[in-house]
This record gives C-alpha cells, sequence and structure tokens, in this order.
C-alpha cells in the first residue's frame, strides 16, 4: 500500500486500487491506531489505479521533521575516511560504536518532491547524491513506513572538517524524499535493493546497488536513538544512511539525473539544478 501526495491531497494505491484519502493530513494519518485499516478501505472504495504521473507528486510528508542517520554501511565508512584525511578515525569510531551518527537534515516543507530540482552547493567542488531508505515512524516511535531519501552531500565541505557537516548537509534543495510511502509495519525483506543511477546527457555515467541487509544498524536502534529524550508529536522521518558512493573522482553536475530506487517502494528522480 503506497501513500502519495498530490497537489489537492493524499490518495493510497493498493492491490490496483486507487482511493483518495480527503482532507486528511500525514499528521493525522500517523496518528491513527488504524493506518493500515483506514488506507485500506480508502483504497477499496477508489477506482481502479492507472499509473501516476510523477510529476503531480510532492513530497510525502507532512509536518515531520527531517532527521538522518550516517555511516550506518562499510561502503560510507570507507568512503568518509577517505575524504577526511585528518579526522578518519571519527567514522571508523562512530561505524563501530554503539550510539550511531545521527543528525538534523531538513524542516519538512524544505524537502523536494519527485521531478523537483535538487542542488549543488555554490561553494562546493566535490558533490554526491545519497541514496537511502527514509523510515515513517510516528509518535509513538512505530515504524509505519518506509520512503526513499536523497541526502545531497558535499564531500570537499564535510572532508575539510567533519565539523561542517550541517554545510556540507544542509542547503536549498540539499534533501528529496518520495515518490511515495509504503505502508507498512512489518520490517522489510533483508533483500530489498537500493539502487543508484546518475544520468549525464542521456548516458548512465555512474550506477550502483546495495542491500538493506548491508547496513549494520537496525531501523529500530536508528529510531531509539532518535527518539530519546526527544519527543516528535507528529512523528519523524528517519534517513538511514548511504550504502553506495560514487569513486573519488566523481563530482555530480547541474543537468545530472539522480535515480534512487528501491525494491517494493518505486522510484525517486530528480534533476541537479
Ligand atoms: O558522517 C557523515 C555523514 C554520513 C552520511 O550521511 C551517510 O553515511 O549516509
Ligand atoms: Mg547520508
Amino acid at each position: 500500500m503506497i501513500l502519495y501526495r498530490q497537489a489537492n491531497g493524499w490518495v493510497v494505491t493498493h492491490e490496483g486500487r486507487l482511493g483518495r484519502v480527503g482532507e486528511k493530513s500525514l499528521d493525522e494519518l500517523l496518528a491513527r491506531a488504524d493506518l493500515h485499516e483506514y488506507l485500506n478501505a480508502a483504497a477499496r472504495g477508489g477506482s481502479e489505479a492507472g499509473s501516476i504521473d510523477p510529476s503531480t507528486l510532492q513530497p510525502p510528508v507532512g509536518s515531520q521533521e527531517i532527521w538522518a542517520a550516517g555511516v550506518t554501511y562499510y561502503r560510507s565508512r570507507v568512503a568518509r575516511m577517505e575524504e577526511s584525511e585528518r579526522a578518519s578515525s571519527f567514522y571508523d569510531r562512530v561505524y563501530t560504536a554503539e550510539r550511531p551518527e545521527l543528525f538534523f537534515k531538513c524542516l519538512p516543507w524544505k524537502a523536494v518532491g519527485p521531478g523537483s530540482p535538487v542542488a549543488i552547493r555554490s561553494d562546493a567542488a566535490w558533490s554526491v547524491p545519497e541514496p537511502e531508505l527514509v523510515l515513517v515512524v510516528n509518535s509513538e516511535r512505530h515504524i509505519v513506513g518506509y520512503t526513499i531519501g536523497n541526502d545531497m552531500s558535499s564531500r570537499d565541505i564535510e572532508g575539510e572538517n567533519p565539523l561542517y557537516l550541517p554545510q556540507a548537509k544542509i542547503y536549498n534543495s540539499s534533501c528529496a524524499i518520495g515518490p511515495g510511502i509504503l505502508i507498512q509495519s512489518e520490517p522489510l525483506a533483508a533483500a530489498t535493493r537500493i539502487t543508484l543511477a546518475i544520468e549525464r546527457g542521456g548516458k548512465t555515467v555512474f550506477s550502483g546497488e546495495t542491500a538493506i541487509s548491508a547496513m549494520k544498524r537496525r531501523p529500530e536502534e536508528l529510531v531509539e536513538y532518535l527518539y530519546r529524550d526527544q519527543t516528535f508529536s507528529t512523528g519523524a522521518f528517519l534517513f538511514t544512511g548511504t550504502g553506495i558512493v560514487p569513486p573519488d573522482s566523481f563530482t555530480l553536475e547541474r543537468g545530472d539525473v539522480v535515480r534512487i530506487g528501491i525494491d517494493g517502494i518505486g522510484e525517486l528522480v530528480n534533476p541537479v539544478g
């Protein structure tokens, strides 16, 4: 069951049906104990689902803060250690530590949705997309869904000094989410694949894939740390880290197209503006 946000409200698709969720906001939906049944009934009462035009979709978020975890895959640990000569041990230590790295990523109304441009910082020389599974968590800290995120990052700024991480990660159009939320309280299958393709001039200049089984931390563990001593009254979105990093010689360019796929959720496509 996938929940999408359109200009005139939320719609849900399930088993070939598409239903309107009316005027309900995501905040109201995430507060429902019967979310699954409620959406199921909306889909059943709808019409036959055709394909949804991604250009009609908005970022699938309400008032939830968007946070992110880092260095949760070995590939991310290796890439950070390479980019950060003087502080490389920080990344090794956080990869193996009990406490995960968690950082604030984006205010909900600043996130961009499918088809909208993501950006490269004007003062960055080395930029990459980070394809990530995003947890959708309710105020009771239960994972109720999953979406796809792009944690756009400036590797040269982050590599110069780990204290520059907020600048490397938080700037206009640095956070993309969508296309929709897979509503599911059961864990995703370990074999669930995350794929990344970067196109330039119609050709694929980088592609890679990983599986969520390569993630070192359990989603529940990340949520437990995020919610420890912090209240999220309408829930939160939590990026779970990247397991795909292009080679060090690669930097994004304006005009590139970033495609991120996750099995069972869909594909998030954004041009680089
Ligand atoms: O430690 C820096 C950020 C890590 C990150 O964003 C990731 O691993 O995805
Ligand atoms: Mg990341």
